[in-house]
């Protein structure tokens, strides 16, 4: 080699690596694909849903809920959101105990199925969180005093005198300053520029790693400056080798809400991992409630066309569990499991595509109620008994969730698109089709075809699929058991073309083939 090819080469070896550019990488196994968010879910009932269904059905991994001790509120009752003020780093939460957390970590892994922690780093509870021991450990804390002793952590670890608005709370989001050094809604601001902070964060996350987990999801990153962040990641050790091959860095995907129009972007935190791509739950479901003109056929170049971020870079979802609700960003065309026709189309849709890594979302019923747009029980938690510990997760003989899981993760339709995912990894989006309104087709090279009917009359067309000929059976309507199709059946022939017949008014108006469906 050169002595120029070589130099070539260390400073590539160095970009990568100085970039942490091993962090965009799910480190997920055995060629899967999708991620699941188990929200609120304990982690007994994670365990047990990782071998008895998402290891079978090819899942990847699971976001969990922050695992870390976290304040207890009884005004609201129990809320979900007390997940998101932690009161210190030891390892009990609402959904168990630390010896629980680690014996899913395990099962999970030994199935083959990741464990991506809920991490939230940036602050501790809200600044009227009170004082005594109402916390998931029973640790003392003060709010007021800003002090957690289990960690340790006082009030030199806070950025109280950095921060420059009169309430102390971030007030203005086109202020970049304001975002990092002031309190989301009034959640105690950790000084992460500080040596200590930095350490016992890492700490936590290194703890987590060492556990067994695969990576993280870093929540309120917009609220952290990059360099901050980048101290702390660059901490973290490597995976664990009983699961994970040496060397492998954990996964970092970091919420940054960036719909554009406020100075801090995405682009700010590319280097450092993947990021949150909010426009795409947001754009998706304009698209499929065709609101403000938009008609499926735009999406022909999908992704980067609709000026997502880089595919390298991207994490994406239809919705997550803040603007399922109306908390975060995305507003109204949000799809979710309420709309559920719409919805098992969207997330189809999502899966199908080869744009970023794919999360999907797992959710629990509660009693919504709109009044002027704004969900008045949006701060109701998990299914719960009367002292306010969750309930388990019940599975119905129809393989659905009772006690108000929702489980979307576990229909059908979502399920095998999950499976869809797996088969066409690697394959280019290709064969595209659409009649210029809201019905469109595309395939994954030669491995996969899918076919969507979002008009109001009915879909009727002939179509290359640049499938192998053969009989296949449709993974929407039904899938293939033993020799057979329980749901429509698609002949494709020696041309590799195959009729297609969707109904607006069938259950699901959509129709996805894939190489292992077929008969
Ligand atoms: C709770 C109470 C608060 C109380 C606080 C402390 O609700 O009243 O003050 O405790 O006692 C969750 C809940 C919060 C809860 C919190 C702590 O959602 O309600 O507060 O736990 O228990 C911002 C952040 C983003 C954050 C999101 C919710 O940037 O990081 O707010 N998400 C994460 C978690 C979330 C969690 C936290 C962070 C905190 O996923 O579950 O909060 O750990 C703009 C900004 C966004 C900003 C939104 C919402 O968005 O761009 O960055 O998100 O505003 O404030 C258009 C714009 C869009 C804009 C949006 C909304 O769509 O295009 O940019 O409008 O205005």
């Amino acid at each position: 080699m050169h002595e120029g090819e070589k130099s070539m080469k260390l400073i590539i070896l160095v970009a990568l690596f100085g970039l942490g550019f091993t962090q965009h990488d799910p480190n997920i196994k055995d060629g899967r694909t999708a991620i699941v968010h188990l929200f609120e879910w304990r982690w007994a009932d994670i365990a047990a849903e990782c071998e008895r269904f998402l290891g079978p059905n090819g899942f990847g991994g699971v976001q969990i809920s922050p695992p870390n001790e976290h304040i207890v509120i009884n005004n609201p009752w129990r809320p979900w959101w007390q997940r998101y003020q932690p009161i210190g780093y030891n390892l009990c939460s609402r959904s168990g105990s630390e010896d629980e957390l680690r014996e899913m970590i395990t099962r999970c892994n030994n199935v083959g199925v990741n464990i991506y922690v809920d991490a939230v780093i940036n602050h501790m509870c809200g600044a009227g969180g009170g004082e005594g021991t109402h916390s998931s450990c029973g640790s003392w804390f003060s709010a007021s005093k800003q002090d957690f002793p289990s960690v340790p952590y006082s009030n030199w670890d806070f950025n109280g005198n950095k921060c420059k608005t009169a309430s102390g709370d971030i007030e203005n989001y086109g202020d970049p300053y304001q975002v990092r050094d002031c309190r989301l809604v009034s959640l105690l601001d950790l000084a992460l520029e500080k040596d200590y902070v930095r350490g016992k964060v890492a700490d936590f996350m290194n703890k987590l790693i060492d556990m067994g987990v695969a990576g993280f999801r870093v929540d309120a990153c917009k609220h952290m400056w990059p360099g901050d962040l980048d101290n702390v990641y660059r901490r973290l050790h490597n995976l664990n080798t009983k699961w994970f091959p040496n060397g492998s860095r954990p996964f970092i995907f970091q919420e940054v809400i960036d719909l554009g129009g406020e100075p801090i972007s995405s682009k700010e935190y590319f280097s450092l991992g993947r990021v949150t791509e909010f426009k795409y739950g947001a754009k998706l479901g304009t698209v499929f409630r065709k609101w403000n003109g938009e008609k499926l056929h735009y999406t022909r170049n999908w992704g980067e066309g609709w000026g997502f971020m880089p595919d390298g870079n991207a994490l994406v979802f239809v919705d997550n569990h803040d603007n399922q609700r109306g908390h975060g960003a995305g507003g109204a065309s949000i799809i979710t499991f309420w709309d559920s026709r719409l919805y098992k189309m969207a997330v189809g849709y999502m899966l199908a595509h080869p744009y970023g890594v794919a999360r999907v979302m797992s959710s629990f019923r509660w009693d919504r109620h709109i009044v002027n747009g704004k969900d008045q029980n949006d701060w109701m938690g998990p299914p719960s008994n009367s002292d306010g510990s969750t309930k388990p997760v019940p599975i119905n003989p129809d393989q659905t969730c009772g006690d108000g899981w929702v489980c979307e993760h576990r229909w059908r339709q979502i399920k095998n698109m999950v499976i869809f995912r797996n088969v066409v990894n690697g394959q280019p989006h290709s064969n595209w089709w659409d009649n210029q309104s809201n019905q469109v087709a595309f395939g994954r090279g030669d491995r996969g075809f899918i076919i969507f009917n979002n008009d109001d009359w009915d879909l009727d067309v002939t179509l290359n699929t640049g499938m192998p000929a053969g009989t296949y059976c449709d993974v929407i309507s039904g899938q293939k058991e033993g020799n057979s199709c329980t749901g429509k059946q698609i002949q494709v022939g020696n041309d590799g073309r195959a009729h297609f017949r969707i109904s607006n008014s069938d259950e699901d108006p959509f129709v996805a083939i894939h190489a292992q469906s077929k008969l």
